[in-house]
């Protein structure tokens, strides 16, 4: 029986005493923000208990328990999801609106804690969400930022960042663990000193250190009572007592130190398409790094006595390159702490140890100099020396004479060291993220490492939590979902197929099309408030949201529009049916041409929305600072998904399965996961266009690409580009994307021109909105294809994921968290 977790009467007591115990005043006078912390804490103290419940039975079963280590984990606001995994949701709303709040305008109150990037962060999100809900022991180990995701400000249609001080007002879901606080050792030297028993023992000298404190949140698994942990590590100055023995009463040293920690983990790398080989960031994965493998192996301690039972009962995960020293750091606690031999720490390590990468993309690529990296990190790089002496040896023996190999696989070449060759050298596993992806990895990235290691390599296509993305973000489709196929979708998406034997009854075709018609409106309502811009909820609502990158091609979405502009003015009275072209993105703070995009999309919007002789029938919208919190309703009224990369650039996407789950239709190139979506829901329900990655990557390769010449035979996309530097969009100054303009047919400014093949795809693409528009006429046609995309989006769910890294990689057993017996 489900146990009844909300008491009505006694919550809005302890809302009330929360907010008396808090701020010492009464819930009239309160605060919407006091309000909403009051509200965290009554819910915290339910999770508290499930969370203590989890723990003894972690201990109690002795379970194998992963450690997902990322740099990043976007997160998103925590109260109203945790509610409804609580499965409190509708008794607290109810309760809150019988004092008179709302539980949404509690809900926006929450900061969102951004503590990523992109779709590497929120991937580690859902897959923390997915490993409670399926009863999974694991840690998810991070930094807590102080400052995470700049804020996106638009002023005079430029992307302007503000710091995102997340942490100001308190967060209530986190916990600090100052009984777990760790040292982690940056800089000096090392001294081989010789021990009586005759090894020789390396030990660290004349080092700075940092204090390391967790800061533990709560993961709460749906309906199961399974509160998993991440643990987000703040740094702290070791006190000056503490300096080495050897620096005692250096006082310049030890301002050092306490400036070290000061800016450790002040901010996120609002970057990731670009590596700077920035010291801190090397010093920030070191730090996070060390932390986690020291609380693991002391809670492994607590239960076990012999060492190498460790890949037995803990498993690391590597969330792409960035936590790739935890190779190097437990080789050295095996070797210097435990004093184990090479080959008996290798094999622990190895065991342990699994990688995953989320890029093809070179510049995102992970090299540190071996300057900065052996002065922060001695001993490790004494290490990191060792590993790739023996992995040379091991090259050697199998491609004897063949240099080419040692140059192209070695971990330190060239006076870099090479995280991605380390982490594949050093784990057992190595995974793309969907299927096209691996097997460019296998076939053309990474082939000189699978064919020395094939066993190692496997895919793993990602997923996205639909606790989130639907149950939560799209309440009203959610409950008609459950009321169509029951409840069962929300643990186990695959049911959600059952939706199939309702596409062609158009009761519910209508209904269907009508929540979607009440999401755009309230997609409407927040574009109102935010961006003073009125859009029609009937007309189409045509969706790309994500990072800002140049392979994600923004660009030729904007292109077109302008070209449909053109058209539009050429041709008056064309039959054209309303669309709402909507955009949100963050573009990397140094990212000159994703900026500038950014500003062209502001500038197109301003010319086109403002011009009355089309009558509307265009509108451009660029939501302001894209975000976890907002996504959930741009999903939840999209119409139409813009997936449109570069074949063989987009390892997965994520986004494009949210938009599938809530019934948006892709529009899309055959890449990363659009290729498995295809799959599933049949290319005839999709919109697929463009060059295949093997076309794409035969040009590169040959680079026998030349944009000029469809610039010269294609009048229409001459016009679109001309446009671009004639001042049409900036009549202030014409020569503004000048740099946009030359990055598509200059080859000069970059590499090669049109690095992204836009030109080469853009009639493709073309043709795909096109055939889009006749469908959405079709009002049944198009109600079909829309269920049919959310009724085959069970392959995408992250409980799917997970359970392939569980039987594949991690090897993990479920746990039932018995809830303690009450007298
Ligand atoms: C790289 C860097 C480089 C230096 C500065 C900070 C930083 C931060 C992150 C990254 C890695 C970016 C890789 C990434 O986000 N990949 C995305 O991963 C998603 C989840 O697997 C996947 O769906 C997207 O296709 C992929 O682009």
């Amino acid at each position: 029986m489900k146990r009844e977790i909300f008491d009505k009467e006694a919550f809005k007591k302890e809302v009330k005493d929360n907010v008396r115990m808090l701020y010492r005043k009464d819930l009239e006078e309160a605060s919407e923000q006091e309000i909403f912390q009051a509200v965290s804490y009554a819910v915290k103290e339910v999770i508290i208990d499930q969370w203590m419940e989890t723990q003894s039975s972690m201990k109690r079963e002795d379970s194998k328990v992963v450690y997902y280590m990322s740099m990043e984990f976007l997160m998103g606001r925590a109260l109203g999801n945790n509610l409804i995994n609580l499965t409190a949701y509708q008794a607290v709303a109810e309760a809150l609106e019988e004092m008179g709040l709302d539980l949404n305008v509690i809900e926006d109150q929450e900061p969102d804690p951004a503590l990523g990037n992109g779709g590497l962060g929120r991937l580690a999100a859902c897959f923390m969400e997915s490993l409670s809900t399926l009863g999974y022991p694991a840690y998810g180990c991070g930094i807590r930022y102080r400052y995470g995701m700049f804020k996106q400000k638009i002023k005079d249609g430029f992307q302007v960042e503000v710091p995102d001080n997340w942490l100001k007002d308190g967060y209530p879901f986190e916990l600090r663990r100052p009984e777990y606080t760790y040292e982690v050792k940056f800089g000096g030297y090392v001294r081989a000193v010789n021990t009586p028993d005759g090894r020789v023992k390396f030990v660290q000298e004349g080092y700075q250190s940092v204090k390391a404190v967790p800061y533990d949140m709560p993961i709460i698994g749906y309906n199961n009572h399974m509160v998993n942990t991440l643990m987000i590590w703040d740094a702290e100055p070791a006190e000056c007592f503490e300096l080495d023995s050897f620096d005692k009463g250096d006082y310049r040293k030890a301002v050092e130190q306490e400036n070290l920690a000061r800016n450790l983990v002040d901010v996120l790398y609002p970057n990731d398409n670009h590596i700077a080989g920035k010291e801190l960031r090397l010093k920030q994965q070191y730090f996070f790094v060390s932390a986690s493998v020291q609380r693991a192996i002391a809670r492994f301690k607590k239960m076990h006595s012999d060492i190498h039972d460790l890949p037995k009962k803990v498993a690391f995960q590597l969330n792409d390159t960035h936590p790739t020293v935890a190779v190097a750091e437990l080789m050295r606690y095996l070797l210097d702490e435990e004093e184990l031999q090479w080959d008996d720490a290798w094999n622990i390590t190895t065991q342990v140890c699994a990688y995953t990468n989320h890029t093809i993309m070179a510049e995102a690529l992970e090299k540190w100099p071996i300057e900065i990296f052996s002065r922060l990190l001695p001993r490790i790089y004494q290490i990191v020396e060792e590993i790739n002496r023996r992995f040379i040896l091991q090259i050697q023996e199998h491609y004897p004479g063949d240099n080419g190999k040692i140059e192209r696989m070695a971990i330190i070449y060239n006076g870099q060291v090479k995280m991605a060759h380390l982490a594949i050298a050093a784990g057992h596993s190595v995974n793309g993220v969907a299927r096209l992806h691996t097997e460019i990895l296998k076939n053309q990235e990474l082939k000189d490492f699978y064919e020395l290691f094939p066993d190692k390599f496997n895919n793993k296509t990602n997923g996205i939590t639909q606790r989130r993305f639907l149950l939560h973000g799209n309440q009203l489709l959610a409950k008609w979902v459950t009321d169509h196929v029951g409840e069962e979708w929300i643990t186990d998406l695959s049911k959600i197929e059952k939706l199939t034997l309702y596409v062609d009854d158009e009761k519910a075709q209508h209904e269907f099309m009508n929540i979607k018609y009440q999401n755009k409106l309230r997609l409407a309502k927040y574009i109102k408030e935010h961006n003073g811009i009125d859009v029609d909820p009937r007309s189409i609502f045509d969706v790309q949201v994500k990072r800002l990158h140049e392979y994600k091609r923004q660009l030729l979405n904007v292109l077109h529009i302008m070209y449909l502009y053109n058209e539009l003015k050429e041709h008056p009275d064309m039959e054209f049916y309303p669309r709402t072209f909507i955009f949100g993105a963050k573009a990397a703070a140094g990212y000159k041409n994703a900026k500038l995009t950014i500003k062209l999309i502001n500038s197109v919007a301003e010319v086109i929305n403002n011009d009355k002789s089309i009558q509307d029938k265009i509108k451009v919208v660029f939501i302001e600072d894209y975000r976890v919190s907002n996504a959930e309703w741009i999903f939840a009224a999209a119409d139409v998904s813009e997936q449109i990369s570069t074949a063989s650039k987009e390892a997965s996407g994520t986004g494009n399965m949210k938009f599938m789950l809530n019934g948006a239709v892709t529009i899309g190139t055959m890449d990363g996961a659009n290729v498995e979506m295809a799959e599933e829901v049949g290319k005839e329900n999709m919109f697929i266009f463009g060059m295949s990655s093997d076309e794409v990557i035969a040009h590169e390769k040959n680079r026998d690409y030349d944009p000029m010449q469809i610039f010269n035979n294609d009048q229409d996309i001459r016009k679109v580009l001309m446009q671009l530097i004639n001042g049409f969009y900036s009549p202030q100054d014409s020569e503004l994307f000048r740099d946009l303009y030359n990055s598509l047919l200059n080859t000069q400014c970059t590499q090669y021109a049109d690095t992204y093949f836009i030109l080469a795809d853009f009639r493709s693409y073309a043709e795909a909105q096109k055939a889009i528009t006749e469908a959405y006429k079709d009002e049944k046609g198009w109600a079909k294809m829309a269920m049919l995309n959310t009724a085959h989006s069970g392959k995408f769910s992250s409980d799917r994921t997970i359970e392939e890294y569980v039987r594949d990689i991690w090897h993990l057993e479920k746990l039932t968290v018995e809830p303690e017996k009450e007298d």
